[in-house]
């Protein structure tokens, strides 16, 4: 299974096709909805969700709400689009307008418009803009809902905002029952210090990034593999998470805090009990040697904050070579619930891809066939 994307942040539409889903599976609409609804939530967002309101169309692949095995297309459409289409559209427009030259450190602007040749970097910011991930969570919940066919499911929770840090642990059930509507935190407390912050950080014109957790629950040991390093879980887990806009790190279990551990406090130890092997601790969160151990997936990433500050950085006109501050129009302090909903979506695809991988199979009674015939 593979999920491309395409499309400009105010272009037409973001756009996404899925290849390799099963026929069989249902599709649940305002399942998909309700998740881009999520993303567009959260405290410290920014004017653009102001105009948005995000609703997946499908164009291909379901046929009376169910997939038939063909490409799955769906498409996101930009309300801003009408306000930007003399300089955007395809048609033609005018390109010497809304022009971005004032490159903003820590975007993609000034890499970008070296590596494709432009003076302008709305041709490169237009791409690199996190609005493409609207599409890939409206993907991400289609393969959300051919997991939960097997048992498996997903949820996660915002651990920090900038310095405010909740440091308990929760169960699946907890963090799935419990995380607060705002920014996704689970303490109200917290939350509550954490929105504070936001509102400072806002009056000085700064960002602010934050600490995800993301929970997998149900899924059988084997998924992933030891044999070639292309197909270990955890790689191509942490590959696919840091390929969302903003995210500087990932980690499975322990993670960094394994390096300063010996092993008898980081390694699972292993029992026979009833019938059948248990684990009292979950310390490798889920993966050991590149594969699901049939123990709940734990992983952490962490966000950076968005590089649009509305008080700018130091930095060049590509232009004239003049020092200047980065250019900046509006910008969302974080987007670290949005992260969330995002992250969530993007694991449940690369998941799907590996599951559907290892068991093959054109429609979902086989997939689900297979995957009842596995040992847990
Ligand atoms: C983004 C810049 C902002 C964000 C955008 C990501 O958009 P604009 O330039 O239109 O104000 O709002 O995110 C979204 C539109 C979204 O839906 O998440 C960027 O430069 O990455």
């Amino acid at each position: 299974m593979k999920i491309t994307t395409a499309g400009e942040s105010h272009g037409k539409a973001i756009i996404a096709i899925i290849e390799g889903l099963p026929s069989g599976l249902a599709i649940d609409l305002d399942e998909i909805n309700a998740q881009l609804a999520l993303r567009q939530s959260g405290y410290g967002r920014g004017g653009r969700q102001k105009i948005e309101k995000d609703e997946v169309e499908i164009l291909a692949g379901v046929r009376n709400k169910t997939t038939l095995g063909s490409p799955v297309a769906l498409a996101v459409f930009n309300r801003d689009y009408e306000n930007w289409k003399a300089y955007m559209a395809p048609e033609g427009c005018d390109v010497s307008e809304r022009t971005l030259t004032k490159v903003r450190p820590g975007h993609a602007d000034l890499a970008g418009t070296k590596k494709f040749y432009t003076q302008d970097a709305r041709n490169i910011l237009e791409r690199a803009s996190a609005r493409e991930t609207a599409v890939r969570v409206a993907a991400g919940s289609i393969c959300r809902q051919l997991l939960k066919t097997l048992g498996v499911e997903i949820t996660g929770y915002v651990r920090s905002v900038a310095s405010v840090k909740d440091e308990k642990e929760y169960t699946f059930e907890e963090i799935q029952k419990g995380r607060l509507s705002d920014l996704f935190m689970i303490d109200g407390k917290k939350q509550d210090e954490a929105k504070r912050t936001i509102e400072k950080i806002k009056a000085d014109g700064n960002t602010c990034g934050g600490v995800l957790e993301l929970r997998v629950k149900g899924l059988k040991s084997g998924f992933g593999s030891c044999m070639t390093y292309a197909e270990k879980l955890d790689a191509r887990l942490a590959g696919a998470l840091m390929s969302v806009q903003a995210i500087k790190g990932v980690e499975v279990g322990l993670g960094f805090e394994a390096a300063e551990k010996c092993g008898s406090e980081v390694h699972d130890e292993i029992y026979f009990e009833k019938g059948e092997y248990v684990r009292k601790t979950n310390r490798a969160g889920g993966i050991e040697g590149g594969m699901s151990n049939g123990e709940e997936i734990i992983i952490r990433a962490a966000m950076k904050p968005i590089p649009t500050l509305m008080r700018g950085l130091n930095t060049v006109d590509i232009l004239t070579k003049e020092a200047c501050r980065a250019a900046a129009e509006r910008s969302d302090v974080t987007a670290i619930l949005a992260c969330e909903v995002i992250l969530e979506s993007v694991l449940a695809g690369e998941l799907a891809a590996a599951v559907l991988e290892r068991l093959g199979g054109d429609n979902l009674k086989e997939i689900q066939d297979r995957y009842g015939r596995l040992p847990a």
